[in-house]
């Protein structure tokens, strides 16, 4: 095993809070407070976000904004649309930040979090999640470079 590989888990349980908080409540990467991953038969509506490349070398999602209520369980349907690989990650907006300064020293880190998705050029996927508390919440494509080309967005988070 290389140092890395052992180094990784360390940085990202220091860099995860609100991960780290979670298992106190005896689950795995629960309850987050962006909320948690939801049940596909309660997911009364579904938004579609698609990634995509445009002709002026930005990055985007659209949309880039996102309205939910607490409590709600929604179906998010991803396509990439662009010529790139890219991910959605979605937290706290200085959750973000510091998954960004990671991913900007780990480039080759890949994520199996229920509240990201890493997408291949032209493939689709999707999260259902369960919104919890009332806040916003920011969402970004972390792979060096994007976020920077304008690959982010918000959610908010009504009662
Ligand atoms: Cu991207």
């Amino acid at each position: 095993m290389n140092r890395l590989t052992v180094l990784l888990p360390a940085l990202l349980l220091f860099a995860s809070p609100t991960l780290a908080s979670g298992t106190h409540d005896g689950g795995h990467h629960d309850m987050m407070a962006i909320g948690k991953a939801g049940e596909a038969a309660k997911a009364k509506r579904t938004v579609m976000i698609t990634m995509l490349e445009n002709d002026d070398g930005q990055m985007l999602f659209e949309p880039a904004l996102l309205k939910v209520k607490a409590g709600e369980t929604v179906r998010m349907k991803f396509v990439n649309k662009g010529e790139t690989d890219h991910e959605f990650v979605m937290d706290g907006h200085a959750e973000i930040m510091k998954h960004k300064e990671l991913m900007a020293k780990f480039p080759e880190m890949e994520h199996d979090d229920p509240n990201a998705i890493r997408l291949a050029p032209g493939e689709t996927g999707e999260i259902v999640w369960t919104f919890a508390k009332a806040g916003g919440f920011h969402f970004g494509c972390l792979i060096p470079g994007h976020y920077e080309s304008g690959m982010k967005g918000e959610i908010t988070v009504s009662h």
